[in-house]
């Protein structure tokens, strides 16, 4: 009974709009019938990941333990939704081969001049002025998907757009 599982794993700058597209798409498959559970910054870096920051090293370490999760949650049946910047494709690439057959990458492609614009929690505002050393976008890569399975673009549309081909693409690609 149940579903099989999948990874369904978003990355993109911040404040591009990844944690409220996977909270989005969270709800809008709960009420489909499927279970699902969201990894983010909130749930892990304040926990699992605690002893961990932002140089490269602390950002693969990061994904490597959030793919190992992940992978655990697909096994156990869960559609795993992430959501961190995951900012290098080799890491990504890591991921995508523990997670096998059932990983999604989805680009939450909202241009840096936007996020910047946004800046809901003044971080970019922080790293221009140097008070934050290694911001990703800023003093730190982006390195964008070459290989993403979706893209959404949360500048050029409302978030409801961006969440309606999100879900467009899971249904189509979920195998069940
Ligand atoms: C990037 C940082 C940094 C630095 C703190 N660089 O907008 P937010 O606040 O809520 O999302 C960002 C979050 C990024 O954590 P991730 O685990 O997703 O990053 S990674 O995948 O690269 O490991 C931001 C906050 O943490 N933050 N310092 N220097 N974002």
């Amino acid at each position: 009974y149940g579903h099989d599982g999948a990874v369904l794993w978003l990355t993109g700058l911040s404040a591009s709009g990844k944690s409220s597209l996977a909270m989005a798409l969270e709800q809008a498959l709960m009420q489909l019938g499927y279970a699902c559970y969201v990894l983010d910054g909130d749930n892990i870096r304040g926990g699992l990941n605690a002893n961990l920051g932002f140089s490269p090293e602390d950002r693969t370490e990061n994904i490597r333990r959030v793919s190992e999760v992940a992978a655990l949650f697909a096994d156990a049946g869960l559609i795993c939704i992430t959501a961190f910047i995951s900012p290098y494709r080799a890491d990504r690439a890591q991921a995508r081969l523990r997670c096998k057959q059932g990983f999604h990458e989805i680009h939450v492609a909202a241009d840096l001049a936007t996020c910047e614009a946004r800046d809901p929690k003044g971080l970019y505002k922080k790293a221009r002025a140097g008070e934050i050393r290694e911001f990703t976008g800023i003093s730190a890569p982006y390195e964008a998907p070459d290989r993403a399975e979706c893209v959404v673009d949360t500048a050029s549309e409302p978030l409801e757009a961006s969440l309606g081909k999100l879900i467009s693409y899971v249904l189509a690609a979920l195998p069940y």
